[in-house]
C-alpha cells in the first residue's frame, strides 16, 4: 500500500476520530486552541509522525501489551519502518544524498535521560538500534560516520551493502539532470518517523529515525539524531520529537523547547504550538518549508502541530490506533 492509497483508507478514522483543522484561522498563535480536542489522558500511549506511524505504533503497543519496556517498544515500533523499502526517507531503501550515498541518522532517549545517537552512517540496517548501543554499550551519547560503522561491525551488527533501490536509483538520476537543490519540503517527500510511548506505569522512551533530506550535500546531518532537536525525554514532564527541515529544528531545538514550556506548565499542545511559533519567527520564509512536532505529557496527554498543512500523525491510546491531522500555524 502506498502513502497515498493509505492515507485514503484512514480517512475514515481520521473523520471518526475527529480533527483538529480549521479551529482557529490566520496567522496568530494566540488564536491556537489551548487544548488538543483529540487529547485524552490515558496510559498506555504511542504517538509517532506521519501515517506510517500507524505500523510502527501497532509493532509499539504490542511490545508494550506483552510487558516490554518503552525503551523495547520504541526502538521495536520504528524498525518496522526502517525496514520498508518502499519507504523513502527512513532506512536503507531512503533517497541518497547529492553523490547517490544513503546516509541515516537516529537518535531514541529514555526518561531517565539516558541517550543514544547516530549520523551519517551507511550500511545499517537499524540505524535505532544502534544509537541505542551508543547509549547502552559506551560511555558516549552520539557517534557519527565510519567510527559508528567500526563500532557498529564491533558488536555484531552486520553492515549491508549500501545499494540504492530501484525507486531511489531512478529518483537519483532523475535528479542529477537537473541538480536542482532545493531543500523545499512539502508532505509528501519527508517522512522521518519520530515516536514517543508510555507504559502503563508511565515511563516514557522517544525514538527518531531517517535518511535525512534527499540530495543533501554528502556529510549533511539533520535534526533527528541531534538530543533536544529530533528528540527529547524527560521522565520528569514529557517528551516531544520533530519531523521536517532539520536545519530549523536545529536552530530552534524545538524538541527541547517543546519539553521546557511542559515544564513551565504548557499543555503539550501549547508547547508543540509555541515550538512552531519560534521557528517562524526565525525564519522569514517559513511558508516554504514544513516542521512537525509531537508532544506528551506525564499525564499521557498529547499535542501535535505543524507549521503548514498536511502534518498527520498516528495515535495509540486506549487500545485504539487512529491517524489524526494536526493543526497547523499557517492555513
Ligand atoms: C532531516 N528532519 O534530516 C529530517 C527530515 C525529515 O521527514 O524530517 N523528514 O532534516
Amino acid at each position: 500500500m502506498n502513502r497515498k492509497t493509505f492515507l485514503r483508507s484512514t480517512a475514515l478514522a481520521t473523520v471518526l476520530a475527529g480533527t483538529t483543522g480549521k479551529l482557529f484561522a490566520g496567522e496568530d498563535p494566540k488564536k491556537a486552541p489551548k487544548t488538543n480536542p483529540n487529547s485524552t489522558k490515558g496510559l498506555p500511549l504511542v504517538i509517532s509522525t506521519w501515517s506510517h506511524g500507524m505500523p510502527a505504533n501497532e509493532a509499539a503497543f504490542k511490545v508494550l501489551k506483552e510487558g516490554g519496556s518503552a525503551l523495547d517498544a520504541a526502538e521495536r515500533g520504528v524498525w518496522t519502518i526502517e525496514l520498508d523499502k518502499n519507504n523513502t526517507s527512513v532506512g536503507l531503501g531512503g533517497f541518497p544524498d547529492r553523490d547517490g550515498i544513503v546516509t541515516l541518522d537516529a537518535s531514541i532517549m529514555v526518561d531517565g535521560g539516558q541517550a543514544g545517537c547516530v549520523a551519517f552512517v551507511q550500511g545499517v540496517e537499524h540505524p535505532i538500534s544502534l544509537a541505542r548501543a551508543v547509549m547502552e554499550k559506551t560511555p558516549h551519547v552520539l557517534m557519527v560516520g565510519k567510527g559508528a560503522e567500526l563500532f557498529a561491525e564491533s558488536i555484531g551488527i552486520k553492515l549491508l551493502p549500501n545499494k540504492l533501490t530501484e525507486q531511489t536509483d531512478k529518483a537519483w538520476k532523475e535528479w542529477l539532470k537537473e541538480k536542482n537543490y532545493k531543500p523545499i519540503i512539502n508532505i509528501e517527500n519527508h517522512d522521518t518517523i519520530g515516536l514517543l510511548c508510555m507504559d502503563q506505569d508511565g515511563a516514557m522512551a522517544g525514538a527518531c529515525t531517517t535518511s535525512g533530506l534527499a540530495w543533501k550535500m554528502h556529510g549533511r546531518v539533520g535534526d533527528s539524531p541531534i538530543i533536544g532537536a529530533g528528540l527529547f525525554v524527560d521522565g520528569d514532564v514529557g517528551a516531544a520529537t520533530c519531523t521536517g527541515l532539520g536545519e530549523t529544528v536545529l536552530r530552534t531545538l524545538a524538541s527541547h523547547v517543546a519539553v521546557e514550556e511542559m515544564r513551565r506548565g504548557a499543555t503539550p499542545q501549547e508547547a508543540c504550538e509555541e515550538a512552531i511559533t519560534r521557528i517562524v519567527k526565525k525564519n522569514a520564509n517559513h511558508r516554504d518549508f514544513q516542521v512537525g512536532i509531537l508532544a506528551i505529557n506525564k499525564q499521557g496527554e498529547h499535542g501535535a502541530f505543524g507549521l503548514a498543512k498536511g502534518f498527520n500523525y498516528a495515535l495509540y491510546q486506549h487500545e485504539k490506533n487512529v491517524l489524526l491531522d494536526a493543526d497547523s500555524y499557517l492555513k
